[in-house]
């Protein structure tokens, strides 16, 4: 089943939190790749971009309505739809793995730190990176099965 790609995804991500933060003082960067990645110990009490800062309330809410949508989705459109499951295990596991950061310390530990799209990117989790990579591959699936429905139904006209 799908969900054990999203409990590893919570695992991985509990997992390094759990490092940076044993590990590591609070604004502490260390180099990884130098000029490209770093991982800095952040705490980000809002959404993507600090958006909502302390609004933990809201975050809980529309966390909990992703989840059940992410499940209730897997559970109808996705069977049997391997790209789209993946991608909603991608999401879910993501979603959980801020979630628990928000119930349990009311913020979010973010440490990837990189360089590559612009200068000032924010300082990111493997949760975050999970929903964007989620986020990119639902859209995909989503125009693949578009375009295979298609093709079917021309395929019935035709004949
Ligand atoms: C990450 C983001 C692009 C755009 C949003 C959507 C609203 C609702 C619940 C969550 C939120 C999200 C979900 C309450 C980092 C499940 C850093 C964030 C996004 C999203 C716009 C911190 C994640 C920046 C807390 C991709 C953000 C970033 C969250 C979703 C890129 C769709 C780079 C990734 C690689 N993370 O949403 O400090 O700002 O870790 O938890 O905000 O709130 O990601």
């Amino acid at each position: 089943m799908y969900y054990l790609l999203a409990l590893f995804i919570v695992l991985l991500d509990q997992w390094t939190k759990w490092l940076v933060v044993k590990g590591m003082e609070i604004g502490e960067s260390s180099e990884v790749i130098k000029d490209f990645l770093y991982i800095t110990s952040h705490r980000n009490r809002g959404a993507a971009w600090g958006m909502l800062e302390g609004q933990l309330w809201l975050f809980y809410i529309i966390t909990v309505v992703v989840i059940i949508g992410i499940v209730y989705y897997m559970q109808t459109q996705a069977k049997n739809k391997p790209l789209m499951q993946s991608a909603l295990a991608l999401l879910l596991g993501g979603a959980i793995g801020n979630f628990i950061d928000r119930i349990f310390r009311k913020e979010v530990v973010d440490f990837i730190n990189t360089y590559i799209f612009s200068y000032d990117f924010p300082i990111f989790n493997i949760a975050d990176a999970s929903l964007t990579m989620g986020v990119i591959l639902l859209m995909g699936a989503m125009i693949i099965e578009d375009r295979k429905e298609k093709e079917l139904m021309n395929g019935k006209n035709r004949t």
